[in-house]
């Protein structure tokens, strides 16, 4: 057992982020934004990273700001949206645009900004007994950490004003089958299906993918037609690199690829 709020685990070709707040369901406070930004910092430092995996330790994923450090006393206001501006919007614009993939493994509740930074990753998978909770409206908040962005976009505005204004917990199953993560699993195969991934994203052409996350990121605010012409450009600097190459020849002799990673 450690107190440290967060937990790195170096893996040939990636890397496991663990939040590490337990007791409190992993609740974000300074001390664990702090580390996590090192944490993510540190792994788009090292080139030999190609994919992180974020998940938490105990029974939660993340239960989002700790409260603790949100309680007034009687008469006094709490001004919020210094922690967004600091850390929470910080954190999910780095999870969209770090050039590798991301992976949520969400191993149990996952509330409020919780929620909203585990669907900002590129892929998420969720053990059978975790839950999506937009726990906002029962304390009186508004969806942030981009979940108001995203949850439409992702299942629908009749779903994602049902999960906003409803604050229900929305199981993994059901969150699988709606398209708001990518799969559900057995919470005892969870790990093993989340390191089987970033062992496939270690090996694979990361700068092509990276370019996937930019492409995918900018057709939000984009017309067909400038979607079209990124997709040329894009396509234009993904065949000048020699992973590119590589896939193609390796296709041609039947043999497994061997990419270059990020440089
Ligand atoms: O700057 C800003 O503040 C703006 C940014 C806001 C971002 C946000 O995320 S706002 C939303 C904050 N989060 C919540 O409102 C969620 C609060 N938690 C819950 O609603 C429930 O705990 C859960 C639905 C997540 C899980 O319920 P359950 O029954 O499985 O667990 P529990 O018993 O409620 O929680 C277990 C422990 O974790 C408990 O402590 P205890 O009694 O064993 O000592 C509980 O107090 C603690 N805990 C859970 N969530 C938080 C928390 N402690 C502090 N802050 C939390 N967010």
């Amino acid at each position: 057992m450690t107190d440290q709020p967060i937990l790195v685990d170096k893996r040939a070709g990636y890397r496991v982020v663990t939040l590490n707040r337990p007791d409190r369901l992993n609740a974000f406070n300074e001390a664990m934004h702090v580390a996590l930004k090192a944490a993510i910092a540190e792994a788009e430092a090292d080139e030999n990273c190609r994919a992180l995996l974020i998940t938490g330790s105990g029974r939660g994923f993340c239960a989002g700001q700790d409260l603790n450090d949100r309680l007034a006393r009687p008469g006094e206001t709490v001004v919020l949206g210094g922690a967004l501006e600091a850390h929470y919007n910080p954190l999910v614009r780095k999870l969209r645009e770090l050039p590798f993939p991301v992976v949520a493994a969400v191993n149990g509740v996952a509330a409020g900004a919780g929620c909203n930074i585990a669907l900002a990753c590129d892929i998420v998978l969720a053990g059978r007994s975790a839950s999506f909770v937009q726990s906002f409206a029962r304390i009186g908040l508004v969806p942030d950490s981009g979940g108001t962005w995203i949850l439409p976009r992702l299942i629908g505005d009749a779903r994602a004003r049902g999960l906003a204004l409803l604050a229900e917990p929305l199981t993994a199953e059901k969150a699988e089958s709606w398209g708001l993560i990518w799969k559900c699993v057995d919470d005892a195969a969870l790990a093993a299906e989340a390191q089987k991934l970033c062992e496939h994203f270690a090996a694979a052409p990361t700068q092509g993918l990276a370019l996937i996350k930019r492409a995918l990121n900018a057709s939000a605010g984009n017309t067909l037609d400038a979607q079209l012409d990124l997709e040329r450009d894009f396509q234009r600097l993904a065949g000048e690199m020699p992973d590119y190459a590589e896939g193609v020849r390796a296709f041609m002799e039947k043999r497994k690829p061997n990419f270059t990673g990020r440089k």
